[in-house]
């Protein structure tokens, strides 16, 4: 089977299962896992910031930077098609108390203007912007990437404002990767960063949050409330840091796989996607001039041999990452050149 559906499906390496076999545990409930720590002091450098939190999922560290930053009765301005509104069960709302404030971005990136016009005071009518929360890459906008200056009126915008800024960088180092520039850069203009070491980079779970030592302590303790205190959890931190020291490094490949997988498609009848705006590992494409509803593509996909899955009703989303080869993507063109055939023609 060739599953392009997420670069979430990706296998720890042999290595990572060797790291993990070996690895020193400890209670990290206690502070005393040393590769949980090890992973948590190199993530925080990475990143430039004071301090890490090692999370079980993206969604956690996500959950657990929204209700750092804000109070019950908030608001978190968003994109529309970000994933802490679409994708985490409400629980920014489930958690945290706030409510999104969305703004439709052009191809899922904000910008400062867009921003500046939604923040809202507290009033008698409103309930106050708490946060700023922006996603990169952008997942369902096809794994965009800010550009720095965007990200850079952002967080001063918002900093002008007293207002946070917290990122969903679940793929934080493939937009390094695109953007040639060491990862720090990016993270430097957000207070807050969750990033992911189970999607590209490969890990079989984790996500770490990082930011300022204070929220991080905080943070620990909302990730006990979450039930996310993981007692030996080096197990899991050993596969993690041959993530985040080795994995990044290949993202590149993901990016080329992307690029190919967009060149091909876009010679299909009825199927459309913009090759030049992909820069990562995602494609979104639209599917609807084929005829042909994504569930049935889907489905003819999978009798042979490939994977992937309909976001919405016209559109199909594609993730390139390190278990799905040069050749497999090739291969997955023509089987959904032939996927997409009439039954006529
Ligand atoms: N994304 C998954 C699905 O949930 C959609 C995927 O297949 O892409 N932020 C972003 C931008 C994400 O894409 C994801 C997962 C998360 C957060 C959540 O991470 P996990 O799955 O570890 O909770």
């Amino acid at each position: 089977m060739i599953d392009l559906r997420s670069d979430t499906v990706t296998k720890p390496t042999p290595e990572m299962r060797r790291a993990m076999m070996d690895a020193e545990v400890g209670d990290d409930v206690y502070g005393e896992d040393p590769t949980v720590n090890r992973l948590g002091m190199r993530a925080a450098q990475i990143m430039g910031k004071e301090a890490a939190l090692f999370v079980p999922t993206g969604t956690m560290g996500n959950t657990i930077g929204v209700k750092l930053h804000t109070e019950h009765g908030q608001e978190v301005i968003c994109e529309s098609r970000c994933h802490i509104q679409n994708y985490e069960l409400s629980m920014v709302a489930w958690f945290a108390g706030c409510l999104t404030r969305s703004i439709v971005g052009e191809d899922g990136i904000l910008s400062w203007e867009a921003i500046r016009k939604e923040v809202r005071m507290l009033s008698p009518h409103c309930a106050p912007t708490g946060l700023i929360e922006v996603e990169n890459t952008a997942n369902l906008a096809g794994g965009t990437v800010y550009p720095l200056e965007t990200l850079a009126e952002i967080y001063h915008g918002a900093q002008s404002l007293g207002l946070g800024v917290h990122m969903d960088g679940a793929r934080i180092f493939n937009a390094a990767t695109a953007l040639d520039v060491p990862v720090n850069r990016i993270a430097a203009y957000a207070d807050t960063v969750m990033f992911c070491l189970s999607k590209g980079l490969g890990a079989p779970t984790g996500s770490m949050l990082v930011g300022p030592r204070e929220l991080m302590d905080k943070g620990r303790l909302l990730r006990k409330r979450l039930g996310g205190g993981m007692r030996q959890a080096g197990v899991l931190a050993a596969a993690g840091l041959i993530s985040l020291e080795q994995m990044p490094a290949r993202l590149g490949e993901d990016h080329a796989n992307a690029k190919l997988l967009a060149r091909g498609l876009t010679s299909i009848d009825g199927i459309t996607v913009d090759e030049s705006k992909v820069h990562t590992n995602i494609l979104i494409i639209d599917v609807s001039a084929t005829g042909i509803a994504p569930a049935e593509i889907s489905s003819r996909a999978k009798n042979n041999g490939l994977l992937f899955n309909a976001v919405g009703p016209k559109h199909m989303r594609l993730v390139t990452h390190y278990d799905a080869s040069h050749a497999q993507c090739e291969e997955a063109i023509e089987i959904i050149r032939r996927a997409v055939r009439r039954a006529d023609n």
